[in-house]
């Protein structure tokens, strides 16, 4: 008898046809938002389950699903999973990493270049019916070229933004918490600071923390809940007046509420966020901002990414439950306690 598993949003049909060669699916075509209690109860009997990252699968989830023995994530990042539970209890954790750098780190460039040069604000502006003449001083932006780019995070997107930003010309700083590999810093320069002068130097301050196998520590609950306000008012005031902030890894790292106020009296220049505290209820004080460029965290949303993104996180599940070794396993140590 095949093992059942649920799939608990909407996937890429392909996703569903591989995943139903291995399992009975439970699937959610339709992508309802289940609330906790409907997850719990759609995973009863169920031996793994390939989450997104909105799905909170912790201790007390596990302890009312007895059978999830794979908790198989659509995403890099896996704050939404209590790492430790699931080691605990011996269930398998895993993420996608690798397939999204690339699209990431180009959405990144985009959303760098709508922030520094007003490109959201040109539009809104136009489609209002506002433009009746070109002048001089016109929606004057920042350069992108030449600037200054520091980085908090030099795993694989950090590098790959890196990549993208050595062909704007642009010096790379990093800060990270322990120093890059020189063979990873060489082909962009990039210098190694501490995170003071990463903020006074910095003319783009972009966070992209890492989420490799390696620092995967940094996506845990406890974590994120300790780097919540890793850059707040404080950090802010640290900043060039004429610096962006750029946020592409996850909400609560920037305190939002100190962010809105930078913005406002303009100790900062500008913002461009994809991620937010309590998305998607963001905070309302963003939206009346004109040097707030907002983006509903869509930037590894591309079609071959997204699908990308969906097919590992099947394979992990596959792997896990098969037998086989999930080629992502967040958590090696769970096999000592292993779910029957
Ligand atoms: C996802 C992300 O779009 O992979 C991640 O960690 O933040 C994004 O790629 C998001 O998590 C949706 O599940």
């Amino acid at each position: 008898m095949k093992q059942k598993i649920v799939v608990t949003r909407e996937v890429f049909d392909e996703t569903l046809e591989y995943l139903g060669r291995h399992f009975e699916v439970v699937a959610n075509q339709e992508d309802r938002r289940h609330s906790r209690d409907e997850l719990i109860a759609l995973l009863q009997g169920a031996a793994g389950a390939q989450t997104s990252g909105t799905d909170r699968i912790d201790g007390e989830l596990l302890d009312r699903c007895p059978g999830l023995r794979a908790v198989c994530n659509t995403a890099v990042g896996y704050n939404n999973i209590d790492l430790d539970a699931c080691t605990a209890r011996g269930v398998m954790a895993t993420n996608t990493p690798g397939v999204l750098d690339d699209s990431v780190a180009d959405y990144t460039m985009g959303l760098v270049i709508a922030t520094c040069r007003r490109i959201g604000e040109g539009e809104r502006y136009l489609r209002a019916g506002q433009w009746t003449g070109t002048y001089l001083k016109q929606t004057l932006g920042q350069d992108v070229h030449g600037a200054t780019l520091g980085l908090f995070g030099f795993g694989r997107i950090g590098q790959a933004i890196a990549k993208r930003a050595r062909g704007f010309d642009m010096n790379i700083l990093y800060h990270s918490r322990s120093r890059a590999a020189a063979e990873a810093e060489r082909p962009f320069d990039a210098r190694y600071v501490s995170k003071e002068a990463l903020l006074r130097e910095a003319d783009i301050v972009l966070l992209i923390l890492p989420y490799t196998p390696e620092t995967h520590h940094y996506g845990c609950v406890e974590e994120i809940a300790y780097r919540k306000g890793y850059i707040g008012a404080k950090e802010l005031c640290m900043m060039k007046r004429s610096a962006v902030l750029i946020n592409m890894a996850r909400g609560g790292i920037v305190d939002d509420a100190a962010l809105i106020e930078a913005l406002k009296k303009k100790t900062i220049w500008a913002a461009g966020l994809d991620v937010f505290e309590n998305e998607p209820r963001l905070n309302p004080g963003f939206l009346a901002l004109e040097n707030a460029v907002l983006s509903p965290h869509i930037a590894s949303a591309s079609e071959p990414t997204r699908k990308a993104m969906a097919m590992t996180a099947a394979k992990n599940l596959v792997a896990a439950l098969t037998g086989g070794a999930p080629p992502n396993l967040l958590n090696p140590a769970c096999r000592e306690r292993a779910r029957a």
